[in-house]
This record gives C-alpha cells, structure tokens and sequence, in this order.
C-alpha cells in the first residue's frame, strides 16, 4: 500500500498522481495545515475556497472507489504542517512509498525533495505535474535556444505545439498576437454581466464559518464569497464567461471603471490554479467559441495567449530560476510598503478603487495589479519582496509560482530586464485615459506639482530621472527620456516627487 498526499492546488481527478495509483490498494490522504494557511496571511476567501473544494474534491474521490484519509483544520492540533500529518498516518498504516506530483511551489517542493524521505523513511515518488501544456524539461529545452528569454517566442512555438487557431501551420488571421486591438476604454456598452452567483451547501457554509473564526485577522472580507467550490460550479463559470463576456474580453482588456470590479475577464484563475479547470479544457472551449461564430478573433487569440503564453512561460522561467529569482533586487528599492495596502485608506482614488475590490472579493484584474498597485509600487521604490508578499497574501488565485514573476520581474523591473523589455511605469495620464477613476479623485490628473497633483505624475518623471543609468539607453525607453529632458519645470516636479515620497503613507 502506498500513500499518495494530494495537495489543496491538485484538486483534479486527471491528477498525474491519481492515475499512478490504484484505488484498490492504495491510500490518499489530504490535509487542511496551519503552516500552509500561514505562510503568508492568506485573504480569508482563498481559504475557505481551498478548504472547501478541498473537502468537495475528497467526497468526489471517495465516490470513485478511492479510500481516503482527510484532516480537517483545528488550529491547537498537533498537525501543523503536511509532513505532521503524513507521519501520524504512518503509524496507523504501513506504506512502502510516498507518491505526490510535484507542488506548484519552490518552497514546499524543496522540503519535499531534501527532508521528506528521511523524515518519513520512505521512498518519495515525485511525478511531473501534467496539467500544463509545457513541461518544465521542455521549457529548460526551449530556454537553451534564446539569449533573451521574450513571451511571445515562447507563445508562438506553444501555438504549433497546440495548433490552437492554426490553419496549414499559419496563426488564423495572419497575425500571432492581436494585443494593439486590444485596449478600449470603456463608456457603458456593451452593458457588463454579474458573475454567477452559486447555492452554498453544508460544507461551504460549515468552511465559510470555520473561517470567520480562526483567520479573521487576515486581511480581506468573507464574504460576499462567490467563488465556486467544485468542479461542476467551475464548468459552470467557464460556461457563463465564454458566451457572457468572452466576446468583448479583447476589447476591453485593459479598461477600469469605478465599481465594476470585473469587467468582461474570465474570473477563472483561482479554478486553473487550484485544479478544478484544466487549462486545455479553458482554451478548447474559447477556441470552439471562435469557430461557432460566438466571439471574435482577437478575443479568443488574446485569452488563450494569456494561458497558452503568459501562464505556461511565468512557470517556466520559475523553476528555471529559483530559487535566486525571489531575492533579486535590480532597482535597489528599499521603500517599506505603505500602510494603506493593508487598510485601503488611502485618497488616491484608483488605488482606493482597487483596494476595496482585492479586499471585497480576493480579485482584481490584471491591469489593476500591473497598472494601479503594482505601478504605484514600482513608481514608490517599494521593495519588491515587500510587495511580492503582499500580492501573495490578498488574491484567491495566488501561489508564487505565477505571482513572483508577475510582480518581482513583470511590475517591479527587479531581474533587471530578465522578463519585461523595459518597465511597466505609467503616469496618472495613463490611468485617466483607461479609466474614469480619475473623475472620482481629490487628486487633479492634470498637473504635476501643486498641493492636489496627482502623485503619479511627479513620481514617473521622478523615476525616470532616479534610473537613468539603467534606462536611459534602452531603444524601447528613448521617447520618454526625450520628453524628460524638454521638462520645462524638471527641478519643482522633481522636488514635488520627494516630498510626496517623505509622507508617502498620508497620501
Ligand atoms: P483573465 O483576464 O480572464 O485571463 C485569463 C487567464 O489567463 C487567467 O485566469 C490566468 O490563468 C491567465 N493569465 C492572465 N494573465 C496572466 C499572467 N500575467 N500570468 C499568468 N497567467 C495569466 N495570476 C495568477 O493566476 N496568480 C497570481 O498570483 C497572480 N499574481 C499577479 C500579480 C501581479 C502583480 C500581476 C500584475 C498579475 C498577476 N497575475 C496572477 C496575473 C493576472 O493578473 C491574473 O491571472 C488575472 O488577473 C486573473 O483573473 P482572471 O482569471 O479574470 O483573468
Ligand atoms: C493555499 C493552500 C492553503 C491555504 N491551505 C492548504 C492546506 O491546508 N492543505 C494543502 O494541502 N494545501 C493548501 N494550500 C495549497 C498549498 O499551499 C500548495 O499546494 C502549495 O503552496 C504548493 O503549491
Ligand atoms: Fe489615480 Fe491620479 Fe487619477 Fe487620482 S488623479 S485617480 S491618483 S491617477
């Protein structure tokens, strides 16, 4: 008999370890830890979505014909940690080997590899994840080939591998990549559609209960709790975003509106991340809708690349470099994180406006972390492993493997260049443009260094000046820096943007 422990994020009956082992004789055990819900102070939601489909997944198996043993979480028990549990079974059962598929995360892979096997006395077997469409092997293989390591050459081979919208081994409209059609702004039309929402059974209510008791001092509200639990709810989301919002997802990809905390994007990442969506069942069913006539083009390429790409290469260059990724440091920025990333209170309207939907729902969509929180990081100096924490602790879809490089190398410019040609930095020009925030703002977008400027301004041109050496040459960077030296009134935007940035925490 042997013990396969399935994780909170391998929640998925395809699972490498699942096929491995044989019902008949083997064991699976699943395990709610203190150590995995404290590693970071986890949003509440996140919780009690992965308790919760944790506890659904483990009622699926048992239907299957698998036996199982499931800890469920008590904060004063014994079994802190995965480890704590799988040896307290051991002594109930004798197992000849520990079978997992290897964990999302560098952090808890590694304690695997280096200390499980002696702790537990067993042969551990570690199997490829195959949920992915690229194999961490294949990707090292594909990363041998390029001096610099850009998305979109990774994108372009995983689109042949795949033959997602492909006709006689040319993209479908002629074109790899639709991003430039991609960026609207948004005036009301078409109208926006409200997330499902899902009856909660007893062991959501039981999940969302056991939650409000023991993390409440977790940054984040419970409830409204609207993410689905189990595989059939995640179809059914899947299902509501391919015909609700699919066909305008290109269009509006980038725009913002006050109150609307979801646009026309797909909410599915938590599901792909924890295992109950598949992403080659999520890029199957947007590629059908493409040839049904149901959503157009540069919707469909723009939300499969999003997976086929960005999600597959952030992985990809994870495992490629940890663990050394997670401390680099490009910028030296050293600026603690201010307060209000915590508590929201903060005047700044599309700050405030981002905030309270990340607290509200454990969600924002991706220009909001690149654009809002992640540019303000960025355009502050804050440190980046400071905000990497942070963007790992409030959203339901969060595990470092897909947050790091988004934040340290994609928003923070920390690998220096490894990931993003040049940095995601925007003024509050931006921000007017792809949003109507600014209307809701004490702030005025318009000017640079009066009392009630938009912080954003000065603190642009005040980074560009600060990284000169490091960007001024970059071809991709050269208008900016036209534009810098014909500044009329460098010296007081200057002086403005070191000011805000000594009562940082009051703005
Ligand atoms: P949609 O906009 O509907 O996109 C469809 C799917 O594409 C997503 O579900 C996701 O699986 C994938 N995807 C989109 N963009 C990316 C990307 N840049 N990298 C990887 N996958 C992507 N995504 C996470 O899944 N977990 C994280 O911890 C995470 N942290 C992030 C931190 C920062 C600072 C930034 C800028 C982005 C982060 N992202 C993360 C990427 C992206 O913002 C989210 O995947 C997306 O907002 C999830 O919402 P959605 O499902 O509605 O996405
Ligand atoms: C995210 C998470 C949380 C909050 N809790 C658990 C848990 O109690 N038990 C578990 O097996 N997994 C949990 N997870 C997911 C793990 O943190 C994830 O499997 C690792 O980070 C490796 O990717
Ligand atoms: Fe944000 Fe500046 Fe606009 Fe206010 S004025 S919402 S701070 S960009």
């Amino acid at each position: 008999m042997r013990f396969g422990l399935i994780l909170g994020d391998q929640l998925n009956q395809q699972l490498a370890t699942l096929k491995y082992l044989n019902p008949a004789e083997d064991l699976i055990l699943m395990a709610e830890v203190l150590e995995e819900t404290t590693y970071v102070a986890h949003h509440p939601q996140k919780i009690a979505l992965i308790f919760s489909a944790m506890r659904h997944f483990a009622k699926e198996l048992q239907a299957a014909g698998w036996k199982i043993r499931y800890h469920t979480f008590k904060r004063d028990s014994e079994i802190k940690k995965l480890l704590d549990f799988i040896q307290h079974q051991q002594q109930l059962f004798p197992a000849s080997a520990l079978v997992i598929t290897q964990c999302g995360e560098y952090r808890l892979q590694h304690e695997i590899e280096t200390a499980w096997g002696n702790a537990l006395q067993l042969p551990v077997v570690c199997l490829e994840d195959d949920r992915f469409f690229c194999g961490i092997e294949q990707f090292n293989q594909w990363a041998k080939k390029y001096k610099t390591l850009r998305m979109e050459y990774f994108y372009r081979e995983m689109r042949k591998q795949t033959q997602y919208l492909m006709h006689e081994q040319q993209p479908i409209g002629g074109q790899w990549n639709f991003d430039k059609t991609n960026r609207k702004a948004w005036s009301g039309n078409p109208p926006l559609t409200s997330p499902l929402v899902f009856e909660r059974d007893q062991i959501d209510q039981d999940v969302i209960e056991l939650v409000k008791k023991e993390f409440s001092q977790h940054i984040g509200n419970i409830e409204p709790f609207l993410w689905a639990t189990t595989r059939q709810n995640a179809l059914l989301a899947l299902h509501h975003f391919i015909t609700h919002c699919l066909p305008y997802f290109g269009d509006y990809q980038d725009a913002m509106i006050h109150g609307s905390d979801f646009m026309f994007h797909s909410l599915l990442s938590p599901y792909l991340n924890c295992g109950l969506l598949l992403p080659k069942e999520v890029c199957d069913a947007a590629q059908t809708a493409y040839y049904n006539g149901q959503a157009p083009l540069n919707a469909v390429e723009g939300f499969i690349r999003q997976i086929l790409g960005w999600r597959e290469y952030v992985r990809g260059i994870y495992w490629l470099y940890m663990p050394e990724y997670r401390d680099q440091n490009a910028l030296q920025h050293t600026t603690p994180l201010p307060q209000y990333y915590w508590t929201g209170d903060t005047k700044m309207a599309c700050m405030a406006e981002c905030f309270r939907n990340t607290f509200q729902h454990a969600y924002a969509h991706h220009i909001q972390r690149l654009m809002i929180t992640g540019n303000f990081a960025l355009l502050t100096g804050v440190h980046p492993q400071e905000i990497c924490e942070w963007y790992l602790a409030v959203y339901a879809d969060a595990y470092e493997w897909v947050e790091l490089l988004n934040t340290l190398g994609m928003v923070m410019h920390a690998d220096g260049g490894l990931m993003a040609t040049k940095p995601y930095a925007a003024s509050g020009n931006y921000i007017h443009k792809m949003s109507d925030y600014c209307q809701h703002c004490t702030y005025n977008v318009k000017t640079k260094t009066e009392a009630d400027s938009c912080p954003f301004n000065s603190l642009y041109w005040y980074f560009m000046l600060r990284h000169e050496a490091l960007l001024r040459h970059n071809p991709r960077m050269s208008m900016v820096y036209k534009t810098l030296d014909r500044l009329q009134d460098k010296a007081k935007i200057m002086a403005h943007a070191q000011s805000l940035l000594k009562q940082l925490d009051q703005l």
